[in-house]
Protein backbone atom coordinates (compact mmCIF):
# COMPACT_ATOMS: atom_id res chain seq x y z
CA UNK A 1 0.00 0.00 0.00
CA UNK A 2 2.51 2.36 0.83
CA UNK A 3 4.45 1.97 -2.08
CA UNK A 4 1.12 2.53 -3.84
CA UNK A 5 0.72 6.12 -2.70
CA UNK A 6 4.86 6.73 -3.65
CA UNK A 7 4.59 5.46 -6.97
CA UNK A 8 0.81 7.75 -7.60
CA UNK A 9 1.75 10.59 -5.64
CA UNK A 10 1.05 12.48 -2.11
CA UNK A 11 -2.22 11.33 -0.74
CA UNK A 12 -3.74 13.64 1.67
CA UNK A 13 -5.68 12.18 4.51
CA UNK A 14 -8.47 14.33 4.44
CA UNK A 15 -9.36 15.98 0.82
CA UNK A 16 -11.03 13.86 -1.27
CA UNK A 17 -12.03 14.20 -5.30
CA UNK A 18 -15.34 14.76 -5.52
CA UNK A 19 -15.72 17.10 -9.09
CA UNK A 20 -18.86 19.08 -9.46
CA UNK A 21 -18.92 21.47 -12.50
CA UNK A 22 -16.60 20.45 -15.74
CA UNK A 23 -15.98 23.49 -18.05
CA UNK A 24 -14.96 22.56 -21.40
CA UNK A 25 -13.79 25.70 -23.84
CA UNK A 26 -12.76 25.04 -27.10
CA UNK A 27 -9.77 27.75 -27.91
CA UNK A 28 -7.64 28.55 -30.80
CA UNK A 29 -4.38 30.50 -30.88
CA UNK A 30 -1.86 31.75 -33.24
CA UNK A 31 1.34 30.00 -33.44
CA UNK A 32 4.48 32.86 -33.44
CA UNK A 33 5.94 30.54 -36.21
CA UNK A 34 4.66 28.33 -38.19
CA UNK A 35 5.37 24.57 -36.91
CA UNK A 36 6.14 22.07 -40.20
CA UNK A 37 6.24 17.83 -39.38
CA UNK A 38 6.11 15.04 -41.65
CA UNK A 39 2.24 15.52 -41.64
CA UNK A 40 2.18 18.95 -42.97
CA UNK A 41 2.12 22.78 -41.88
CA UNK A 42 0.17 24.08 -39.14
CA UNK A 43 -0.42 28.27 -38.32
CA UNK A 44 -2.38 27.77 -35.23
CA UNK A 45 -3.52 25.63 -32.82
CA UNK A 46 -7.13 24.92 -31.61
CA UNK A 47 -7.31 22.65 -28.32
CA UNK A 48 -9.79 22.42 -25.55
CA UNK A 49 -8.90 23.85 -22.05
CA UNK A 50 -10.99 21.50 -19.04
CA UNK A 51 -11.74 23.14 -16.06
CA UNK A 52 -13.16 21.34 -12.81
CA UNK A 53 -14.58 22.87 -10.18
CA UNK A 54 -14.80 21.80 -6.59
CA UNK A 55 -16.42 23.71 -3.67
CA UNK A 56 -15.71 26.38 -6.02
CA UNK A 57 -11.89 25.63 -5.79
CA UNK A 58 -10.60 24.79 -9.70
CA UNK A 59 -8.22 22.96 -11.86
CA UNK A 60 -6.95 23.37 -15.22
CA UNK A 61 -5.95 20.36 -17.89
CA UNK A 62 -5.12 21.43 -21.26
CA UNK A 63 -6.37 18.63 -24.03
CA UNK A 64 -3.15 18.37 -26.42
CA UNK A 65 -5.71 16.66 -29.32
CA UNK A 66 -5.61 18.46 -32.72
CA UNK A 67 -8.12 19.75 -34.66
CA UNK A 68 -6.87 16.81 -37.55
CA UNK A 69 -6.46 13.27 -36.72
CA UNK A 70 -2.92 13.49 -38.03
CA UNK A 71 -0.33 12.78 -34.97
CA UNK A 72 -2.81 10.80 -33.16
CA UNK A 73 -6.49 9.36 -34.13
CA UNK A 74 -8.59 12.01 -31.78
CA UNK A 75 -9.17 15.10 -32.34
CA UNK A 76 -10.99 18.38 -30.43
CA UNK A 77 -14.06 17.16 -31.90
CA UNK A 78 -13.74 13.30 -30.56
CA UNK A 79 -12.48 15.09 -27.66
CA UNK A 80 -15.43 16.77 -26.57
CA UNK A 81 -17.68 14.12 -27.23
CA UNK A 82 -15.96 12.05 -24.86
CA UNK A 83 -15.94 14.02 -22.14
CA UNK A 84 -18.86 15.39 -22.46
CA UNK A 85 -20.75 12.16 -23.04
CA UNK A 86 -18.57 9.66 -21.20
CA UNK A 87 -15.82 10.69 -18.84
CA UNK A 88 -17.97 13.42 -17.06
CA UNK A 89 -20.68 11.25 -15.56
CA UNK A 90 -17.68 8.88 -14.55
CA UNK A 91 -16.43 11.76 -12.02
CA UNK A 92 -19.00 14.40 -11.67
CA UNK A 93 -20.23 14.12 -7.63
CA UNK A 94 -18.15 10.62 -7.46
CA UNK A 95 -16.08 10.65 -4.69
CA UNK A 96 -12.39 9.36 -5.22
CA UNK A 97 -9.77 9.07 -2.68
CA UNK A 98 -7.01 10.86 -5.41
CA UNK A 99 -6.42 12.13 -8.55
CA UNK A 100 -4.29 8.71 -9.70
CA UNK A 101 -8.10 7.02 -9.15
CA UNK A 102 -9.45 8.81 -12.19
CA UNK A 103 -7.67 7.08 -14.90
CA UNK A 104 -9.00 3.66 -13.42
CA UNK A 105 -12.31 4.96 -13.44
CA UNK A 106 -12.55 5.60 -16.70
CA UNK A 107 -11.28 1.88 -17.79
CA UNK A 108 -14.92 1.34 -19.56
CA UNK A 109 -14.03 3.59 -22.29
CA UNK A 110 -11.32 2.43 -24.46
CA UNK A 111 -8.59 4.88 -25.46
CA UNK A 112 -9.38 9.03 -26.04
CA UNK A 113 -6.16 9.18 -24.14
CA UNK A 114 -6.20 12.85 -24.85
CA UNK A 115 -9.54 13.32 -23.69
CA UNK A 116 -9.16 11.47 -20.34
CA UNK A 117 -5.60 13.26 -19.64
CA UNK A 118 -7.23 16.49 -19.81
CA UNK A 119 -10.09 15.63 -17.19
CA UNK A 120 -7.12 14.19 -14.80
CA UNK A 121 -4.36 16.75 -15.07
CA UNK A 122 -7.28 19.53 -14.06
CA UNK A 123 -8.05 17.36 -11.11
CA UNK A 124 -4.39 16.86 -10.16
CA UNK A 125 -3.64 20.82 -10.70
CA UNK A 126 -7.00 21.42 -8.01
CA UNK A 127 -5.74 18.85 -5.63
CA UNK A 128 -2.55 20.29 -5.56
CA UNK A 129 -4.35 23.72 -5.43
CA UNK A 130 -6.34 22.02 -2.35
CA UNK A 131 -3.42 20.97 -0.63
CA UNK A 132 -1.40 24.44 -1.07
CA UNK A 133 1.66 22.68 -2.35
CA UNK A 134 2.82 22.43 -6.15
CA UNK A 135 1.84 20.29 -8.05
CA UNK A 136 5.65 18.47 -8.73
CA UNK A 137 5.56 17.73 -5.20
CA UNK A 138 2.44 15.93 -5.34
CA UNK A 139 3.67 13.86 -7.98
CA UNK A 140 6.43 13.23 -6.08
CA UNK A 141 9.09 15.23 -8.10
CA UNK A 142 12.07 17.35 -6.36
CA UNK A 143 14.13 19.04 -8.79
CA UNK A 144 13.28 22.93 -8.71
CA UNK A 145 14.61 23.34 -12.13
CA UNK A 146 14.16 21.22 -15.73
CA UNK A 147 16.79 21.13 -18.42
CA UNK A 148 15.20 22.52 -22.01
CA UNK A 149 15.49 21.15 -25.56
CA UNK A 150 13.48 22.79 -28.90
CA UNK A 151 12.04 21.11 -31.24
CA UNK A 152 12.49 23.30 -34.41
CA UNK A 153 10.07 22.14 -37.70
CA UNK A 154 11.19 21.80 -41.19
CA UNK A 155 11.53 25.27 -42.89
CA UNK A 156 11.65 26.16 -46.55
CA UNK A 157 15.32 25.84 -46.86
CA UNK A 158 18.13 24.20 -44.97
CA UNK A 159 19.92 28.08 -44.33
CA UNK A 160 16.88 28.70 -42.48
CA UNK A 161 16.79 25.47 -40.25
CA UNK A 162 20.63 26.72 -40.04
CA UNK A 163 19.18 30.37 -38.62
CA UNK A 164 16.77 28.85 -36.43
CA UNK A 165 19.16 27.03 -34.73
CA UNK A 166 21.62 29.68 -34.50
CA UNK A 167 18.80 31.79 -32.43
CA UNK A 168 17.84 28.66 -30.02
CA UNK A 169 21.56 28.00 -29.50
CA UNK A 170 22.30 31.33 -28.36
CA UNK A 171 19.21 31.61 -26.08
CA UNK A 172 20.39 28.76 -24.28
CA UNK A 173 18.34 25.70 -25.10
CA UNK A 174 20.34 22.46 -24.49
CA UNK A 175 19.43 19.90 -26.79
CA UNK A 176 18.24 20.74 -30.50
CA UNK A 177 15.89 18.48 -32.09
CA UNK A 178 15.27 18.61 -35.98
CA UNK A 179 12.01 16.99 -37.91
CA UNK A 180 12.54 14.97 -40.23
CA UNK A 181 11.28 13.28 -43.58
CA UNK A 182 12.07 12.02 -47.02
CA UNK A 183 13.91 14.04 -48.30
CA UNK A 184 14.75 16.06 -46.07
CA UNK A 185 16.53 14.28 -43.71
CA UNK A 186 20.87 13.58 -43.90
CA UNK A 187 21.65 16.45 -45.54
CA UNK A 188 20.16 18.51 -43.12
CA UNK A 189 21.91 16.70 -40.61
CA UNK A 190 24.71 16.87 -42.02
CA UNK A 191 24.46 20.48 -42.73
CA UNK A 192 23.91 21.10 -39.13
CA UNK A 193 26.52 19.08 -38.11
CA UNK A 194 29.10 20.93 -40.17
CA UNK A 195 27.73 24.36 -38.92
CA UNK A 196 27.59 23.66 -35.06
CA UNK A 197 29.73 21.02 -34.24
CA UNK A 198 29.19 18.25 -31.59
CA UNK A 199 26.05 20.23 -29.97
CA UNK A 200 23.55 17.47 -28.19
CA UNK A 201 21.10 16.69 -31.71
CA UNK A 202 18.81 14.80 -32.50
CA UNK A 203 15.64 14.31 -34.92
CA UNK A 204 12.35 13.09 -35.01
CA UNK A 205 10.35 11.53 -38.16
CA UNK A 206 6.99 11.66 -36.73
CA UNK A 207 6.86 7.82 -38.71
CA UNK A 208 7.22 9.27 -41.88
CA UNK A 209 9.22 6.15 -43.08
CA UNK A 210 9.75 2.47 -43.32
CA UNK A 211 11.83 -0.82 -42.59
CA UNK A 212 12.35 -0.67 -46.25
CA UNK A 213 14.53 2.47 -45.50
CA UNK A 214 16.78 0.82 -42.83
CA UNK A 215 19.90 1.64 -44.93
CA UNK A 216 18.74 4.91 -45.48
CA UNK A 217 18.08 5.96 -41.64
CA UNK A 218 21.55 3.60 -40.79
CA UNK A 219 23.49 6.48 -42.88
CA UNK A 220 22.23 8.71 -39.71
CA UNK A 221 24.58 6.78 -37.46
CA UNK A 222 27.67 8.62 -38.99
CA UNK A 223 26.26 11.69 -36.97
CA UNK A 224 26.34 11.02 -33.82
CA UNK A 225 22.71 11.75 -32.54
CA UNK A 226 21.32 11.33 -29.69
CA UNK A 227 18.32 9.60 -30.52
CA UNK A 228 16.15 8.95 -33.89
CA UNK A 229 12.73 9.30 -32.56
CA UNK A 230 9.77 7.50 -33.66
CA UNK A 231 11.42 6.70 -37.26
CA UNK A 232 8.47 3.90 -38.21
CA UNK A 233 4.60 3.58 -38.24
CA UNK A 234 2.99 4.25 -34.82
CA UNK A 235 1.89 0.41 -34.50
CA UNK A 236 4.96 -1.49 -36.00
CA UNK A 237 7.02 -2.17 -32.28
CA UNK A 238 8.58 -5.05 -34.00
CA UNK A 239 9.71 -3.03 -37.33
CA UNK A 240 11.13 -0.96 -34.73
CA UNK A 241 12.97 -3.54 -33.06
CA UNK A 242 14.43 -5.11 -36.39
CA UNK A 243 15.56 -1.50 -37.38
CA UNK A 244 17.24 -1.42 -33.90
CA UNK A 245 19.52 -4.04 -34.24
CA UNK A 246 20.96 -2.13 -37.79
CA UNK A 247 21.08 1.15 -36.20
CA UNK A 248 24.13 2.23 -33.36
CA UNK A 249 21.65 5.06 -32.70
CA UNK A 250 19.56 4.85 -30.58
CA UNK A 251 15.65 4.67 -31.25
CA UNK A 252 13.16 6.75 -29.13
CA UNK A 253 9.49 6.00 -29.44
CA UNK A 254 6.50 7.93 -29.34
CA UNK A 255 3.52 8.11 -31.06
CA UNK A 256 3.54 4.05 -30.57
CA UNK A 257 3.81 4.27 -26.60
CA UNK A 258 -0.08 5.02 -25.76
CA UNK A 259 -0.03 2.60 -22.62
CA UNK A 260 2.31 1.17 -19.90
CA UNK A 261 1.68 -2.28 -21.70
CA UNK A 262 2.59 -1.47 -24.62
CA UNK A 263 5.73 0.24 -23.49
CA UNK A 264 7.03 -2.90 -21.54
CA UNK A 265 6.92 -5.23 -24.43
CA UNK A 266 8.68 -2.60 -26.71
CA UNK A 267 11.60 -2.31 -24.44
CA UNK A 268 11.36 -5.85 -23.94
CA UNK A 269 11.51 -6.73 -27.89
CA UNK A 270 13.92 -4.21 -28.27
CA UNK A 271 12.05 -1.42 -29.96
CA UNK A 272 13.56 1.70 -28.55
CA UNK A 273 16.69 2.54 -25.90
CA UNK A 274 14.94 5.60 -25.28
CA UNK A 275 11.00 7.04 -24.19
CA UNK A 276 9.54 10.16 -24.53
CA UNK A 277 6.51 10.39 -22.25
CA UNK A 278 3.59 12.98 -23.10
CA UNK A 279 0.95 12.46 -20.23
CA UNK A 280 -1.87 13.39 -23.28
CA UNK A 281 -0.99 10.03 -25.04
CA UNK A 282 -0.43 8.07 -21.96
CA UNK A 283 -4.12 9.45 -20.24
CA UNK A 284 -2.70 11.73 -17.82
CA UNK A 285 -0.34 12.37 -15.26
CA UNK A 286 -1.09 9.08 -13.01
CA UNK A 287 -0.24 6.73 -16.42
CA UNK A 288 3.01 9.22 -16.95
CA UNK A 289 4.17 8.10 -13.46
CA UNK A 290 3.77 4.87 -14.01
CA UNK A 291 5.09 4.71 -17.57
CA UNK A 292 8.66 6.89 -15.61
CA UNK A 293 8.92 4.33 -13.10
CA UNK A 294 8.82 1.29 -15.35
CA UNK A 295 11.18 2.78 -17.68
CA UNK A 296 13.27 3.72 -14.68
CA UNK A 297 13.54 0.01 -13.28
CA UNK A 298 14.68 -1.14 -16.78
CA UNK A 299 17.28 1.53 -16.97
CA UNK A 300 15.33 3.25 -20.13
CA UNK A 301 15.85 7.23 -19.91
CA UNK A 302 13.18 9.10 -20.49
CA UNK A 303 12.26 12.67 -21.50
CA UNK A 304 9.49 15.11 -21.45
CA UNK A 305 7.46 15.27 -25.23
CA UNK A 306 5.39 18.51 -26.25
CA UNK A 307 2.34 19.12 -28.12
CA UNK A 308 2.35 22.71 -28.89
CA UNK A 309 0.78 23.08 -25.42
CA UNK A 310 -0.15 27.19 -24.12
CA UNK A 311 1.16 27.67 -20.74
CA UNK A 312 -1.44 25.78 -19.01
CA UNK A 313 -0.36 22.26 -20.50
CA UNK A 314 3.51 23.85 -20.41
CA UNK A 315 3.21 24.30 -16.67
CA UNK A 316 1.94 20.46 -16.48
CA UNK A 317 4.51 19.46 -18.34
CA UNK A 318 7.24 20.93 -16.43
CA UNK A 319 6.03 19.77 -12.91
CA UNK A 320 5.81 16.27 -14.53
CA UNK A 321 9.61 16.76 -15.35
CA UNK A 322 10.64 17.05 -11.99
CA UNK A 323 10.86 13.11 -11.67
CA UNK A 324 14.21 11.71 -11.73
CA UNK A 325 14.63 9.53 -14.99
CA UNK A 326 13.60 12.69 -17.20
CA UNK A 327 17.01 12.64 -17.52
CA UNK A 328 17.12 14.26 -21.18
CA UNK A 329 16.17 17.41 -21.79
CA UNK A 330 12.29 17.95 -22.94
CA UNK A 331 10.67 19.74 -25.76
CA UNK A 332 9.13 22.12 -23.02
CA UNK A 333 10.65 25.57 -23.97
CA UNK A 334 9.50 29.39 -23.73
CA UNK A 335 6.03 30.66 -24.27
CA UNK A 336 7.12 32.94 -26.42
CA UNK A 337 8.08 30.56 -28.79
CA UNK A 338 4.74 29.60 -29.44
CA UNK A 339 2.46 32.31 -28.60
CA UNK A 340 2.58 36.03 -28.43
CA UNK A 341 0.71 36.24 -25.64
CA UNK A 342 0.45 33.28 -23.87
CA UNK A 343 -2.87 32.34 -22.02
CA UNK A 344 -0.31 32.74 -18.79
CA UNK A 345 1.22 35.83 -17.12
CA UNK A 346 4.28 35.61 -16.07
CA UNK A 347 4.97 33.83 -19.37
CA UNK A 348 7.31 30.46 -19.15
CA UNK A 349 10.99 31.81 -19.54
CA UNK A 350 14.09 29.82 -20.33
CA UNK A 351 17.33 30.97 -17.90
CA UNK A 352 20.19 31.59 -20.28
CA UNK A 353 21.38 28.20 -18.88
CA UNK A 354 18.69 26.45 -20.93
CA UNK A 355 16.50 26.05 -17.82
CA UNK A 356 13.11 26.10 -16.58
CA UNK A 357 12.10 27.31 -13.31
CA UNK A 358 9.23 25.02 -11.64
CA UNK A 359 6.00 27.19 -10.57
CA UNK A 360 6.53 26.99 -6.89
CA UNK A 361 2.51 28.01 -6.22
CA UNK A 362 0.05 25.86 -5.36
CA UNK A 363 -0.98 23.44 -8.07
CA UNK A 364 0.24 24.09 -11.77
CA UNK A 365 1.67 27.62 -10.31
CA UNK A 366 0.77 29.60 -13.27
CA UNK A 367 -1.34 32.51 -13.06
CA UNK A 368 -4.32 32.17 -16.13
CA UNK A 369 -5.63 35.35 -17.57
CA UNK A 370 -8.72 34.95 -17.99
CA UNK A 371 -10.06 37.92 -20.94
CA UNK A 372 -7.23 35.75 -22.60
CA UNK A 373 -8.75 32.83 -22.53
CA UNK A 374 -12.09 34.25 -23.39
CA UNK A 375 -10.79 35.96 -26.20
CA UNK A 376 -9.64 32.97 -27.59
CA UNK A 377 -12.49 30.50 -26.93
CA UNK A 378 -15.04 29.44 -29.69
CA UNK A 379 -17.14 27.02 -27.58
CA UNK A 380 -17.84 26.79 -24.03
CA UNK A 381 -20.24 23.63 -22.50
CA UNK A 382 -20.67 23.61 -18.70
CA UNK A 383 -21.61 19.95 -17.20
CA UNK A 384 -23.12 19.19 -14.12
CA UNK A 385 -24.36 16.00 -12.35
O1 LIG B 1 6.26 14.55 -32.38
O2 LIG B 1 7.00 15.49 -30.68
C1 LIG B 1 6.22 15.50 -31.63
C2 LIG B 1 4.34 18.82 -31.83
C3 LIG B 1 3.07 18.37 -32.14
C4 LIG B 1 2.86 17.02 -32.33
C5 LIG B 1 3.92 16.12 -32.19
C6 LIG B 1 5.18 16.55 -31.84
C7 LIG B 1 5.40 17.93 -31.69
C8 LIG B 1 6.71 18.51 -31.41
C9 LIG B 1 6.71 19.89 -30.81
O3 LIG B 1 7.75 18.00 -31.69
C10 LIG B 1 7.14 19.92 -29.41
C11 LIG B 1 6.85 21.26 -28.79
O4 LIG B 1 7.70 22.14 -28.93
O5 LIG B 1 5.79 21.41 -28.15
MG1 LIG C 1 7.67 13.14 -31.62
Amino acid sequence: MRRRYRRFGRRSPTLTVKIDRIELRLLRLPLVHFFETSFGRVHERAFILVMVEQDGARGYGECVADENPYYSAETTGTAWEIISQFLAERVLGVELAHPGDIFPALKAIRGHNMAKAALEMAAWDLYASELGVSLSTVLGGSADSIVSGVSIGIQDSIDQLLEKIAIELAAGYRRIKIKIKPGWDISAVERVRTRFGDIPLMVDANAAYTLEDAAHLAALDAFDLMMIEQPLEHDAPLDHAKLQRRLKTPICLDESIHTVRIAQEAIEAGACRIINIKPGRMGGLRESLRLHDVCAERGIPVWHGGMLESGIGRAHNIHLSTLPNFSLPGDIAASKRYYEPDLIDPPIEVQSDGTIAVPTAPGIGVGIVADRVERATERVMTLRK
